[in-house]
């Protein structure tokens, strides 16, 4: 069993719909949901011509491989709808795999811890929200120790919404 930590997120359609139907098809994608950070409303990064995002981070665990448990979100998020038209634009939903235990990935297909994780406070704030101790295996920052640190100053927000 293995403890990992996933950011998901949404910007098209019932954002805050598509998230909850997200987070109930976790366990089905091998992923035991311990934990759900607030749901925060978030200024786009990367690609700035999108809506604003709501964002969340859920803590759960797992009796998978990180491969297949990478293919069972992919399949999660085709089966929401979502089709990404193209790299960091937007998505009904999108499930990306944060922190696998302590194991660092670096295959063109996985890149776990999240390489973009530093640079994204609608990472950083929902997790240090839920795991402020929780450690990157490469930098030996925490959750908390990033957020303090990051370059990004974009909005991040909690949002008006209940899961
Ligand atoms: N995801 C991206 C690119 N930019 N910005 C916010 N605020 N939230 C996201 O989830 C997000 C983003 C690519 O996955
Ligand atoms: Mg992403
Ligand atoms: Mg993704």
């Amino acid at each position: 069993m293995t403890v990992l930590y996933l950011s998901l997120g949404s910007n098209i359609g019932n954002r805050l719909e598509n998230l909850r139907a997200a987070i109930a098809a976790l366990p089905d994608a091998g992923a035991r949901v311990r934990r759900v950070s607030k749901i925060y409303e978030t200024e786009p990064v990367d690609y700035l011509q999108q809506d604003w995002f709501l964002n969340c981070v859920v803590e759960a665990e797992t009796q998978l491989a990180p491969v297949a448990l990478l293919q069972r979100l992919r399949k999660l998020e085709a089966n929401l709808g979502s089709a990404k038209a193209f790299a960091k634009g937007p998505r009904i939903i999108d499930a990306d795999i944060l922190f696998y235990g302590d194991v660092v990935i670096n295959s063109p297909e996985l890149q776990v811890p999240h390489p973009r994780m530093p640079q994204r406070k609608f990472v950083l704030v929902p997790l240090t929200e839920i795991a402020p101790d929780a450690r990157h295996p490469i930098t030996g920052l925490t959750a908390t120790e990033m957020l303090q640190v990051t370059t990004d100053h974009s909005d991040v927000r909690v949002a008006d919404a209940k899961l």
